[in-house]
């Protein structure tokens, strides 16, 4: 961890943070914060907002397929759920003094991330229910654990989104179950698509403890409060008995339930995989970035209009 106190004020300020962090208060943009505490929070929720924002991309590939009215509409209001949770996870991310604009020139100059799972593609429609499924149903996991997070703005965020989520991800489960229900050629679709994004999923929750270095600081200022390992495990047995329950197969040969520990082990991660897709090399990347920064440019006419509006209103 970087030194953060300098002067005997900051060391003050700093022994006054840990302990009110410590004692499980909850820091607001205008209390004193380190920092590092600052830069780490700015580093996790922008990414986060892209990735609610990149993750929209993927299932709107199927809005002018979906096979029913009724499925467009559960769709196109998921996709507009998942942009308002970008806007509420900027607009906490922007309490810390950083303005959208710059997050977003971070974002298409590569240096802050956003989920690995989103850069796969979306194949079949088994795939949106794949996505609602295994991806809301691991972000739920991840989220719930930071509706605690330290950062009120963010926590906030949290909660709001946490209930969106479950919607969300029973959505998911319910295409998955009904092509479960159906024909062969359906139940093939839904297995294709467990086994395609049953891997990524696990990679959200980012790699295994002793390999993630943010933790460590992560901890200390509460800003998570499970480990990666943990939230992953929790996914897992939470996910594979419903796996089974409509006749899915989990794509991993390992998966077996330990009796004395009462949950899943499972087979090994390809972190070579996750390291390539998050460094920009996985099979979407591409795509999703310059589909990104084409709508992006296409919209700078309603910024500037609003902008305007603003300064006519003044
Ligand atoms: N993908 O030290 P670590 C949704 C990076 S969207 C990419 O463990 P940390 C939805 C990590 O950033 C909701 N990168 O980091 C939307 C770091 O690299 P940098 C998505 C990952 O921060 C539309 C390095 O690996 N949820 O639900 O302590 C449709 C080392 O990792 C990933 C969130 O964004 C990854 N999976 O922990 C449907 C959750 N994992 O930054 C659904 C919010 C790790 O040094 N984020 N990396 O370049 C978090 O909870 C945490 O940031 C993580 C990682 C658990 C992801």
């Amino acid at each position: 961890m970087e030194n953060i106190a300098t002067t005997p004020k900051d060391e003050q300020r700093l022994a006054k943070f840990e302990e009110w962090v410590q004692s499980g208060e909850a820091i607001e943009p205008r209390d004193w914060m380190p920092e590092a505490y600052r830069k780490h929070l700015i580093r996790q929720i922008s990414q986060h907002a892209h990735s609610e924002v990149i993750g929209m991309q993927p299932e709107g590939n199927w809005v002018t397929r979906a096979p029913s009215l009724r499925a467009k509409q559960i769709l196109l209001a998921k996709i507009q759920d998942e942009g308002g949770h970008g806007l509420y996870l900027y607009s906490a991310a922007e309490t810390l003094g950083i303005t959208r604009d710059e997050m977003i020139e971070q974002l298409h100059a590569g240096k802050a991330k956003y989920s690995n799972i989103f850069n796969y593609p979306t194949l079949n429609w088994a795939d949106i229910g794949a996505i609602g499924w295994l991806v809301d149903g691991a972000a739920i996991v991840n989220q719930v654990s930071l509706q605690r997070t330290s950062f009120a703005p963010y926590s906030r965020a949290m909660v709001r989104i946490c209930k969106e989520e479950s919607f969300h991800q029973r959505q998911g489960y319910e295409i998955m179950a009904k092509m479960m229900a159906g024909t062969e050629a359906q139940r093939e679709m839904a297995q294709d698509a467990m086994n395609r994004w049953w891997w990524p999923s696990l990679m959200m929750f980012g790699p295994h403890d002793g390999d993630s270095p943010h933790s460590a600081d992560a901890f200390r200022w509460k800003i998570k409060r499970q480990t990666n390992d943990e939230l992953r495990q929790k996914f897992i047995d939470k996910t594979v008995p419903q796996a089974e329950l409509i006749g899915l197969t989990v794509p991993d040969p390992d998966m077996k339930w330990n009796e004395e520990k009462q949950s899943y082990d499972h087979g090994r991660i390809n972190w070579e995989e996750f390291y390539r897709v998050i460094n920009g090399h996985g099979p979407c990347n591409k795509q999703r970035m310059d589909h990104h920064k084409k709508v992006h440019a296409d919209g700078a006419w309603v910024r500037e209009a609003a902008e305007a509006y603003r300064a006519k209103m003044k």
